[in-house]
């Protein structure tokens, strides 16, 4: 039982009296912008008072085709009402197609469903070991992975294990053994790396969210891809945020041309509307794993299964990819004309389609990237800062030019009087 009294003021608002709940009684792994949400709709979102805000995070990439996407929710409902987990123990009427459709978007023999994306990940590093063991002949548990700095994959104390920053890795020891680090955005670095025959993968995130939205090199991924190849290492993308038409592409690793060897897709899997995850995969690599050796309770339920098909169908269908591509360029060309006008607060703007970021500048009184999302926040647009002055802008790929324009307007008033 908590010690410290968590009385709100007798005025306070229902936000004041929710977030006092939270305080109390939940962990404190996060700290939100102070506002409640309670409702959302495509690209807008409304807090218990009734305000209305656009997103411009969407949950961090899952919610690519916007909030409660009515074609998602009535697959959802539909299933939920007629069979919503069976478990692998047996078979269940929606998976096979579910499989078969990522397979056939993506171009892969095989998919292996899970939850979320660290178990996603996780998986995937475990298909590149038993590969490595079973089809490169690397000696039992000598495989390595090599990942690069500034890393984000996810939670789990095995994920964690090869981060770089010292929040997700402070505390948490001892790390799993069999990585090694490099530089993003060095192939110098990776072709060194990839002569290890120890090395079995190279995992990395095709545009660096976490890290603030950092894009490297044109040509980085597929002369990356090459060298695995060369070498035979599997080049494993992570594409579980910038995937799914977020950057203007299906996939970010299309804009060269690469066909990752596994493939890690999560958040807007589903929509944003349940957790499902996956990994694709060669038959070669995705047989390496036989029965009983890998799963989760909930991997391939068939409620995930259709909710997942119906995100899929909204994303090709309503062609998100191509909206992305266009009004990310409309994004930018706004944000670098607010650049042009206060170089001293906008530092740089950098991403593709419609996952960017705008680098601000500390003020000189110390008022940094938060208190410019708070000040957004004030006006209607929320969006979540990165490393102190990076804010990352994510809308739902549902938005459209007014929308965007609206949002922006509100941008630029934030920044001009920051
Ligand atoms: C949090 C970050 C983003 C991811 C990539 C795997 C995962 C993620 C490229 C794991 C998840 C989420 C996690 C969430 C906030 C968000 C995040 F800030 F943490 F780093 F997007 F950048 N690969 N990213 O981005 O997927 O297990 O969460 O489903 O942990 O606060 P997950």
């Amino acid at each position: 039982m908590s010690t410290t009294a968590h009385s709100t003021p007798e005025t306070a608002t229902r936000s004041q009296e929710l977030m006092a709940l939270e305080d109390q009684y939940g962990a404190h792994n996060y700290h939100p912008l102070p506002v409640v949400l309670a409702r959302g709709e495509g690209v807008h979102l409304w807090d218990v008072e009734g305000k209305h805000y656009f997103d411009f995070l969407s949950a961090y990439s899952a919610v690519n085709q916007g909030h409660c996407h009515p074609r998602i929710i009535g697959a959802l409902t539909e299933q939920a009402r007629t069979l919503t987990l069976t478990s692998r123990a047996f078979f269940n009427d929606q998976l096979g197609a579910a499989e078969k459709q990522l397979c056939d978007l993506f171009n892969y023999d095989k998919a292996l469903l899970m939850n979320s994306g660290a178990e996603a990940v996780e998986t995937a590093l475990k298909l590149a070991r038993k590969w490595g063991y079973q089809e490169k002949g690397i000696a039992p548990n000598q495989a390595r992975i090599v990942v690069v700095e500034h890393n984000f994959h996810g939670r789990t104390t095995g994920i964690i294990s090869f981060s770089t920053d010292p929040d997700s890795t402070t505390g948490f020891g001892p790390y799993v053994p069999g990585y090694q680090v490099i530089p993003y955005n060095d192939l110098d670095a990776l072709a060194q790396a990839v002569r290890d025959p120890h090395v079995c993968a190279f995992l990395v995130e095709p545009i660096q969210g976490e890290a603030g939205v950092v894009v490297p090199s044109e040509g980085y991924l597929s002369k990356a891809a090459a060298l695995c190849r060369e070498h035979n290492v599997l080049f494993i993308a992570d594409e579980i945020q910038t995937g799914l038409g977020r950057t203007g592409e299906l996939l970010a690793v299309c804009y060269e041309g690469v066909h990752a060897d596994i493939l890690v897709l999560g958040k807007a899997l589903s929509g944003g509307v349940l957790p499902v995850s996956a990994v694709l995969a060669r038959n070669e690599i995705m047989l390496t794993i036989q029965p009983g050796q890998h799963g989760s309770t909930f991997g391939g339920n068939p409620l995930a299964c259709v909710v997942m098909r119906a995100a899929l169908d909204v994303l090709t269908e309503e062609k998100l990819t191509q909206n992305a591509r266009a009004l990310g360029e409309v994004f930018r060309e706004r944000m670098r004309q607010v650049q042009a006008r206060r170089p001293d607060v906008v530092q740089l703007v950098r991403g593709k389609g419609l996952l960017n970021a705008v680098v601000i500048k500390p003020a000189a009184d110390g008022r940094t990237a938060w208190d410019v999302c708070v000040s957004l926040m004030e006006r209607g647009v929320l969006a979540k800062p990165t490393h102190g002055d990076i804010i990352r802008f994510a809308p739902p790929l549902v938005i459209n030019e007014e929308q965007l324009h609206e949002a922006c307007d509100v941008i630029e008033q934030v920044i001009m009087a920051f």
